[in-house]
């Protein structure tokens, strides 16, 4: 963000106090952040029994003497899948919709029971027990937004099989990656699902993933579109076949709090994708206590709604286990915001009587850009509370939200957390907390962060530095697949005893806590992760390419866009120059980037470059190739090798 971006933000003074009304029903108080503030394990022991049915109670709260290896609830034993599905039928919930689900095509619905989710998700897991699926084996899911998707990671959560889901927009090759990092031996997909009102091929990327040597024995394929598809006998079987010749019943069996409940890869530093590793007490227990108090969710009463997608954390912990462990009603969307047309969010919400919506600020700054006409024709008088989540939301989003959207009655929650912290960490508490536009604010009770400086002491009001989590919390990451050293480097290593988030945030002089963005290279790209590593891998692995730099560039609707810099090849350079603007060559980078990563780290702008920026040691400054992909003066050059660099790379962009 910009330094006068930074300072508008700094002095919004604007806030608003919750009305009476809501603060009257609202599952979060005051006395929360007083009694986590006394006792914060005596208060998360008090959680846990409240939000989590366990089948035995747990004999410590947390085990810290390994740290930064944590345990949450010692000794305690449950089933998440119970959690989410059989206990609510138990209490005689089984009528109520668990998922309205709604299909891209229009009145292509269903409404799915807490009692017909049970029988689901009870047969897929005696269908996947039957193909050897047992404790600790992980299943690999890539599904599009189908309520089979909800249904899969809660069997494997029975069987105390951790899922790893890939989002649908990844290509063959990060599948396959992901595959043999897991080293998983069963697959779930699809044929297809609908993208833009076109059926797009999902089971063909997994055909592509399993080629030559794979771990992989089995794949169950949900039949969606009904598109063609390659069958592998032998390896290939339908799901709904092999759900109905499942027994209708299975017995589930408790597992430790600590049993890993799923593995998901999110971008980092480096080019290899982290599998984060997330456990099962202390996860289903924030999840759970924070679809409560944040989103404020009555599960009797409300209809929630997040626009996540299950591949993506906002989807694993707020559609699938925070609010079914409460037993919630919930709308899940399969398509996009435009089809078949740009008011397809609030007809949604209208019919469906939406009351808690939940979304990114990529998708407001859209909304807001198609205009407010779009939203005033629907009927948006049901909603109570709006959420944000995914990168900082800037006050002129967060008011059209609140205006338009939330008709200035619904107060909003910017939550700030991540992949790594599994559930909400930073967030106003509706009801309680007077909101700011644009700050996330402060942590939630139970959960202690703060913003250092570079020696890691705490900044005065009105300063930046970097966020840090300063004690352990139920939800947090237990390590890194396979790599316990790069858990402890990654993020206990910048700063003693405390996590380092990556992201860099200010404390206003009301104390609020403004989270600014990444610090590392990392971008946030509609509020996709997306590392810069990885993408430049990506391109170099091309054969054309001899060097390459990415960036991401401020960008007004998507946060940041991907801008890459190129340097080819001698002959490709050549190629380039007949070429004309090398355009057919741009064309192909950005195709090899779909194919090596997927088609959402396509970046944006390639720029081909005789030379990179670089330091006396070899490090590229990625700071002066933003400033060209922002189209800033070029700042301090100094420390560059050598200065001309610059000139050469900012008259090669004149010139296009
Ligand atoms: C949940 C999720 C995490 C990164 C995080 C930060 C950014 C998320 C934010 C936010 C400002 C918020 N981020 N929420 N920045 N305000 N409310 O998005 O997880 O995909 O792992 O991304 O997203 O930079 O570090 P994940």
């Amino acid at each position: 963000m910009s330094d006068e971006g930074l300072s508008n933000m700094l002095h919004e003074e604007r806030t608003f106090a919750p009305s009476e009304e809501f603060a009257a029903q609202a599952n979060g108080t005051a006395e929360l952040f007083d009694r986590a503030q006394e006792d914060r394990e005596g208060f998360w022991a008090e959680q846990a029994r409240k939000y989590v049915q366990w089948e035995t109670d747990f004999d410590q709260v947390l085990d810290w003497s390994d740290a930064p290896f944590a345990k949450w609830f010692v000794d305690g034993r449950l089933n998440a899948c119970v959690n989410a599905v059989d206990r609510h039928v138990e209490a005689g919930n089984g009528d109520r919709v668990a998922i309205h689900w709604v299909g891209e095509p229009e009145d292509d619905t269903r409404d799915i029971t807490y009692a017909e989710l049970h029988e689901q998700v009870q047969r897929a897991a005696n269908a996947l027990a039957d193909l050897g699926v047992g404790e600790g084996d992980t299943v690999m899911i890539y599904l599009p937004m189908v309520p089979e998707s909800a249904i899969a990671m809660l069997a494997c959560a029975r069987l105390g099989a951790p899922h790893s889901v890939v989002f649908g927009g990844f290509s063959s090759d990060a599948l396959r990656s992901r595959i043999e990092d897991a080293d998983s031996k069963v697959v779930i997909t699809a044929d297809g699902g609908y993208r833009r009102g076109k059926p797009s091929g999902l089971k063909s990327v997994v055909d592509g993933a399993l080629e030559g040597e794979t771990p992989v024995e089995n794949v169950l394929v949900v039949q969606r579109t009904g598109q063609d598809v390659e069958w592998t006998e032998g390896r290939d079987r339908w799901w709904h076949e092999a759900l109905e010749a499942a027994d209708a019943t299975h017995e589930a069996q408790a597992f430790d709090s600590e049993h890993p409940l799923f593995i998901l890869y999110t971008s980092g530093t480096t080019g290899k994708p982290k599998g984060i590793v997330h456990t099962t007490g202390g996860y289903l227990l924030q999840t759970a206590y924070t679809s409560h108090v944040v989103h404020d969710i009555h599960p009797d009463t409300d209809v929630y709604w997040c626009t996540a997608d299950v591949g993506w954390v906002t989807g694993h912990s707020y559609i699938v286990y925070g609010p079914m462990t409460l037993g919630a009603t919930q709308v899940m969307y399969e398509g996009t915001p435009d089809t078949p047309h740009q008011g397809r969010f609030w007809e949604i919400v209208q019919d469906k009587k939406v009351t808690v919506l939940y979304t990114a600020p990529t998708a407001i700054r859209t909304f807001m850009k198609w205009g407010k006409e779009i939203p005033e024709k629907f009927d948006l008088s049901s909603l109570k509370l709006l959420g944000s989540v995914g990168e900082p939301i800037n006050p002129e989003a967060w008011m059209w939200y609140r205006e338009v959207i939330g008709g200035g009655r619904c107060p909003i929650v910017d939550t700030w957390w991540q992949t790594e912290t599994g559930g909400i960490m930073i967030s106003p508490i509706p009801g309680v907390t007077e909101t700011r536009p644009g700050s996330a604010q402060h942590p939630i009770p139970g959960i202690n962060a703060v913003v250092v400086d570079d020696s890691g002491k705490p900044v005065e009001k009105g300063s930046g530095g970097y966020l840090v989590v300063t004690d352990p919390w139920p939800s947090m990451l237990r390590g890194i697949w396979g790599d316990p050293e790069r858990y402890k480097e990654t993020y206990w290593s910048r700063f003693e005893d405390m996590y380092f988030a990556g992201d860099g945030a200010k404390l206003d002089e009301d104390g609020n806590i403004w989270v600014l963005g990444r610090v590392d290279d990392v971008m946030n790209v509609s509020g996709h992760r997306m590392s810069t590593a990885e993408i430049e891998s990506a391109l170099v692995s091309h054969p054309k390419v001899a060097e390459a730099a990415v960036v991401g560039a401020a960008d007004e609707t998507t946060g940041q866009a991907i801008c890459a810099f190129v340097i080819l090849r001698g002959d490709a350079t050549e190629e380039a120059d007949e070429d004309g603007e090398g355009e057919g060559l741009v064309a192909e980078l950005r195709q090899h980037v779909a194919k090596e990563i997927g088609a959402i780290a396509k970046p944006r702008q390639i720029m081909v470059v005789p030379e990179l920026p670089k330091t006396r040691s070899g490090k590229i400054m990625r700071r002066l190739l933003k400033d060209v992909a922002e189209n800033r003066e070029v700042g301090d050059v100094t420390t560059l090798a050598d200065s001309s660099v610059m000139d050469l790379i900012t008259k090669g962009m004149k010139e296009d």
